[in-house]
């Protein structure tokens, strides 16, 4: 697979959708072709089930089946999505992936990283990003901000501060893990200084 493979992690609100854009407008005037994605989601069966992990009450769904239906959607949107894209040679603008079902029901949910992991490599094989930006921000301003923002996608929204205090420790343990990969980006910054800092860690 010849093409890049880039996704935004962090917390709730942490502005990944607003840098998702701002990156996709670079890579457009440059005229490099690139397909903006996201999880849970991207293709129709991923769609459906992100409708049924995201709405509804905390907890509707037991931590093994929210794990397999997260690595179902992913499944789904990898061979649909994803690995054509790579194939065609495009850069890859992916919300979230893999290190979200590690951290919120790996670490966060206690299910175990190396289970969320273990999953993966059954279902897909070695399929990671080539680059990961964590966007880093106190859970308690990111949750503000997504609040604002109208809709019933609030499952996960709702789930408490403690719950996403270790979602902000998950995310930034993986960086501790793979620096290469992962880089952290400080989030609480202008949309534009983030954006500057997104570049910088691309090489763009
Ligand atoms: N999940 C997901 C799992 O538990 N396991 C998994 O495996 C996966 C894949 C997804 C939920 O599912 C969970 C994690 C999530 O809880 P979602 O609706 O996709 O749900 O939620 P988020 O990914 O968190 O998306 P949000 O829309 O909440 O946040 P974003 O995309 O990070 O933030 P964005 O860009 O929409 O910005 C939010 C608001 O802040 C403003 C924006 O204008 C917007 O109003 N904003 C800023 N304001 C000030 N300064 C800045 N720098 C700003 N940047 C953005």
């Amino acid at each position: 697979m010849s093409g890049r493979f880039i996704t935004l992690e962090g917390g709730e609100g942490s502005g990944k959708t607003t840098q998702i854009q701002l990156l996709h407008a670079v890579y457009k005037e440059a005229g490099h072709a690139c397909v903006v994605t996201r999880e849970p989601g991207g293709g129709a069966g991923a769609d459906a089930i992100r409708q049924l992990l995201l709405t509804g009450v905390e907890d509707k769904w037991h931590k093994v089946s929210e794990t397999l239906l997260f690595q179902a959607a992913r499944v789904e949107h990898v061979e649909h999505v994803i690995k054509p894209a790579l194939h065609r040679g495009d850069t890859v603008l992916c919300d979230r992936f893999l290190d979200s079902t590690i951290v919120y029901q790996g670490i966060s949910k206690g299910l175990g990283a190396d289970y969320v992991r273990a999953l993966h490599q059954l279902t897909l094989g070695n399929v990671q990003p080539d680059v990961t930006l964590i966007l880093d921000i106190d859970p308690a301003v990111g949750l503000t901000r997504a609040k604002a923002r109208a809709g019933d996608e609030t499952r996960f929204e709702n789930m408490g501060t403690g719950f996403h205090s270790q979602v902000r420790e998950g995310f930034l343990s993986l960086a501790r893990i793979e620096p290469e990969r992962c880089k952290v980006i400080d989030a609480s910054q202008s949309a534009e200084e983030v954006h500057k800092a997104i570049r910088k860690a691309v090489g763009l």
